[in-house]
């Protein structure tokens, strides 16, 4: 939640402080579910006004609102004023963009300027604004502000003690909470983390995992509805999820024998499962954003009715309460046995366990769905570096985390050291973790007569590559610590100490194309150059997205972005080739939403690669310029248009004395123009620079073509020579 204070007067204001309680004469709640939530009224002076954005019709709102709320009306003498902003918004084309219908009603209410005059100043900030990007968004916001007074109401205030709702507690505060989270979690959520004593911190910054699901940002107004008929069990829905929000469980028939009533379940179609397996697609209504990524993730139509899918978008009210039901009940089935699923089929992978759930970033995000897939993938032993970004902002931001565990209580170690030394962080992960396991190993050998030799011998000599080797290694690390427990062996308690590190790590050094481009190229180039095991990923949004969108090197030729207002004029660095250029560097481009076998592939061989790995994803974000339903759309389109073309080179190819270089996608099928065209960082030069905007298509295509037929002849295998030491 973002709490805005706002003071102005005739005279200048030159201090910074916060609107105190019971002082301001304007409180607006853009978030309907905030109601139930939050005091948001202790802040209202009396006689103020208060506005509220709600479906709730103006003859019927006041008996939904908590009794608490209602008496704080009643006693403050608040005027109360309510709008539907987003069926306003949807009217006027602006889908879920309510700012300037608040904002519009916020001028209408206060009588701050005469109303005209108000409505013609909001008209020209849209200019100011939008006016550079689109004429088509500034005519929308026009429509919403027109259409905005035709549906401001003021509500009719009901002397107190009318029958109505009782407060209802926050879904996050009826649950059985830990005591972290309800000591200090829930009351940052809340609003209150200034009233927390400094010593309720954990003393060495470390934070449980597993607390974003305490939020419930209940923020969708139309959530996924899966239609098991029709479903084909193909798991694309769950692969593309930006929010971990649509889950899969294969699970026993019988374990479901006591499921709320319209928890859905079907056989499992493949052969691979036992006898009476059963599946489950199920959505977290609380945390899906209603992007709809699922949906149009989905191939699969009813004949009868195309429009009909066997996942679609319904309102959310009548669901929420019977989905929250049958999304706890999903939790609670046990964890099927992910030696029995295949991780390498999209079905198969999408019912291992995510461990980085319900982020915060935008609807629609296009970074998350690849870290969620490296967290089910190899979650319960990732160590993370994360470079400073979008991706450290919703991976841990205060009170909470994503990032969560396992039935077993084992998820992702994560931490965020800077945005320029990030890969040397996650270097030094490695380093330690290889410097443990190597302490580990040479106490094992010292105490062989005490804990067995076959034991040590096999702890020592482990292949711990594939997830299978992981998993045997954790039994006999187990055996290990029973061992140790019992021996009076004066060095027990150090190896008992250091025994989880026989375990291998997995490392991943996660940050954006501002960090890997950029400002931390210095450290990735260096990490690049040397030997050990890292995975790397990079979140390629094509802009420094957190920041509000400033050019990088990842910056297309011709697109719009700060500090390139006339058009990007150099072409994109293409930072996959140069790191291929080493020759034993692991190296993949991927889009998930163009090819998601490829996606997964490229993770499996990236984490199984014994040296460094860099994985660059193309990641859509808001920052393009287009509705993030058609996230999965415009990727297919920058991979077909050869904006992003997909290749992989595997080291262990060329030992093999085989080609490394794997071109992964067709020769372009359409014109980059569609491409730049379809989204408006591209599209918004035509109207300021056109002619720029011309010659910047023209040479965006003649790189594609360039780039593209350089890679085709490196798959022949004209251009690559195994690399000594390769
Ligand atoms: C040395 C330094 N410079 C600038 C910043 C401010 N900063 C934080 S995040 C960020 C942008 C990150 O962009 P990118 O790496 O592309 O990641 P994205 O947000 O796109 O995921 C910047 C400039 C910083 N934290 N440290
Ligand atoms: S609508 Fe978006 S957030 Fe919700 S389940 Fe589908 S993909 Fe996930
Ligand atoms: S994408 Fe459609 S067919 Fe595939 S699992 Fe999801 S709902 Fe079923
Ligand atoms: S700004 Fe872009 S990258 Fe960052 S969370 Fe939003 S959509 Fe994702």
């Amino acid at each position: 939640m973002t709490v805005s204070h706002l003071r102005f007067g005739p005279a200048p204001i030159r201090s910074a402080y916060l609107v105190e309680a019971g002082m301001a004469h304007f409180v607006a709640c853009h978030q309907p579910v905030f109601v139930d939530r939050y005091d948001l009224l202790a802040h209202a002076a009396p006689d103020g006004v208060f506005l509220l954005n709600t479906s709730e019709p103006a003859d019927r709102v006041w008996n939904t609102l908590p009794d608490t709320m209602r008496a704080q009306i009643v006693e403050k003498r608040l005027q109360l004023w309510v709008i539907d902003a987003y069926a306003v918004a949807a009217e006027a084309g602006m889908g879920r963009r309510i700012n300037t219908i608040m904002q519009t009603c916020f001028f209408a209410i206060s009588g701050l300027l005469p109303k005209d005059e108000a409505i013609a100043a909001i008209k020209h900030a849209v200019d100011k604004t939008y006016g550079r990007k689109s004429k088509r968004l500034v005519e929308l916001n026009y429509r919403a502000i027109d259409a905005t007074l035709a549906h401001l109401r003021q509500v009719t205030i009901q002397p107190a003690g009318a029958i109505g709702k009782p407060p209802e507690p926050a879904s996050a505060v009826a649950q059985i909470v830990p005591d972290f989270v309800r000591d200090l979690t829930l009351p940052i959520y809340q609003g209150h983390g200034d009233r927390l004593p400094v010593s309720l911190l954990p003393v060495d910054g470390t934070y449980p995992l597993g607390t974003a699901q305490y939020e419930k940002r209940n923020i969708a107004l139309e959530i996924p509805v899966w239609e098991a008929d029709l479903c084909t069990q193909c798991g694309k829905c769950v692969f593309v999820c930006p929010h971990t929000a649509i889950r899969a469980r294969a699970f026993s028939a019988e374990a479901a024998s006591d499921a709320p009533p319209t928890f859905k379940h079907v056989p499992a179609k493949s052969k691979e499962f036992p006898a009476g397996t059963h599946i489950s697609y199920q959505v977290a209504p609380e945390d899906c954003t209603g992007c709809g990524d699922c949906v149009e993730a989905c191939p699969i139509h009813d004949k009868s009715n195309v429009s009909r899918r066997a996942v679609n978008m319904a309102p959310v009210g009548p669901l929420r309460d019977p989905e929250r039901d049958n999304f706890a009940f999903f939790l609670r089935l046990p964890e099927f046995d992910r030696s029995m699923i295949k991780h390498g089929t999209i079905p198969g992978s999408m019912l291992l366990d995510p461990l980085f759930e319900f982020s915060g970033a935008c609807a629609g995000c296009g970074e998350t769905p690849y870290i969620r897939l490296a967290t089910q993938l190899f979650g319960d032993r990732m160590l993370i570096a994360n470079a400073t970004g979008c991706s450290s902002i919703y991976g841990g931001n205060l009170p909470s985390t994503p990032y969560t565990v396992n039935g077993a209580g084992r998820g992702p170690a994560w931490s965020n050291s800077l945005f320029e030394d990030n890969a040397e962080f996650g270097l030094g992960m490695r380093l330690a973790a290889d410097q443990l396991m190597d302490y580990a190993k040479q106490l094992a050998r010292e105490l062989a007569n005490e804990i067995g030799g076959n034991l040590a011998d096999a702890l020592v000599s482990a292949d711990q590559r594939e997830e299978v080797g992981i998993v045997e290694q954790r039994q006999r690390v187990a055996l290990l610590l029973d061992k140790l427990a019992a021996s009076r062996h004066p060095r027990a308690k150090e190896l008992a100490s250091v025994a989880e590190w026989l375990i291998r790590r997995s490392v991943w050094i996660i940050g954006g194309d501002g960090w890997a481009y950029d400002i931390g190229y210095g450290g990735l180039d260096h990490v690049l150059a040397l030997p050990y095991d890292v995975n790397i990923l990079v979140l390629d949004t094509e802009v420094y997205s957190n920041t509000g969108g400033q050019t990088s090197k990842a910056t297309p030729i011709g697109a719009v972005a700060k500090f390139s207002a006339g058009g990007k004029a150099t072409a994109k660095k293409d930072l996959a080739k140069i790191a291929s250029d080493y020759g034993h560097v692991y190296v993949a481009t991927a889009a998930y939403g163009a090819k998601d076998v490829q996606t997964l592939r490229v993770f499996h061989e990236a984490e199984s690669y014994a040296g460094p790995s860099l994985i660059v994803a193309y990641s859509p974000c808001i920052a393009h310029g287009y509705d993030m339903l058609y996230n999965q759309r415009q990727q297919e389109l920058a991979v077909k248009s050869g904006h992003w073309p997909l290749f992989r080179f595997d080291p262990r190819l060329a030992e093999a004395g085989g080609n490394p270089f794997k071109l992964d996608s067709a020769a372009p099928s359409q014109p980059v123009k569609t491409f730049m065209e379809s989204e408006t960082r591209f599209a918004m030069l035509q109207r300021s620079h056109p002619e720029a905007a011309q010659g910047f298509l023209q040479q965006a295509q003649r790189d594609a073509e360039r780039r593209f037929k350089m890679y085709q002849d490196m798959a022949q295998g004209h251009a690559v020579e195994p690399k000594p030491g390769a």
